[in-house]
């Protein structure tokens, strides 16, 4: 498949708190790099108060979901995790940051994603 052609969506379960109005730079470095090398790149830095944004994840069918978790992040994390492997079965689900990278199997696990 073009490079184009594969749509990539990266996920921010963000959370309630003081420091979380900031944009999260962990997925905008990995977003850069990818639109660098031709892919099409898009960012949900999902709301935490209603399910609009994750609607709109569905609605997009992503062939590549990348999640980041921080151990704050693991709850809303496991909740839209679920409504990825039940709406978007057919992508791949990539999951990292410090959380799954301190706890990788449990996070796959947990998470049902496809890689860590
Ligand atoms: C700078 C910083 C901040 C800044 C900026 C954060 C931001 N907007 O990105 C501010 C002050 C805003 C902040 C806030 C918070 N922070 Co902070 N922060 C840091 C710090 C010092 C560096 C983070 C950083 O920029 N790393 C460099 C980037 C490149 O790394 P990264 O974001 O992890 O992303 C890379 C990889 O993890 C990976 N990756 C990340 N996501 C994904 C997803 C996929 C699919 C893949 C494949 C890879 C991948 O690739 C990325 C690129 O290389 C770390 C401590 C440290 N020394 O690492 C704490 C740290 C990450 N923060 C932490 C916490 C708890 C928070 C808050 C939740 C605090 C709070 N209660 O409000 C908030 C979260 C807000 C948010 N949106 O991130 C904890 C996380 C602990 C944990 N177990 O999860 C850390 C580890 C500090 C600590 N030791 O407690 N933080």
């Amino acid at each position: 498949m073009d490079r184009k052609n594969l749509k990539i969506a990266l996920v921010n379960p963000r959370i309630e708190s003081y420091s979380s109005t900031m944009p999260p730079l962990g997925l905008l470095y990995i977003a850069s790099l990818l639109e660098t090398n031709g892919f099409n790149v898009r960012i949900y830095d999902i709301y935490p108060y209603d399910d609009s944004d994750i609607e709109a994840l569905i609605q997009y069918k992503p062939d590549v979901v990348g999640m980041s978790v921080l151990t704050d992040y693991w709850n809303r994390a496991k909740y839209i995790s679920e409504r990825i492997n039940r709406n978007l079965s057919d992508s791949t689900f990539v999951i990292g940051g410090v959380h799954v990278t301190a706890l990788p199997e449990d996070s796959i696990t947990q998470l049902k994603a496809d890689i860590v």
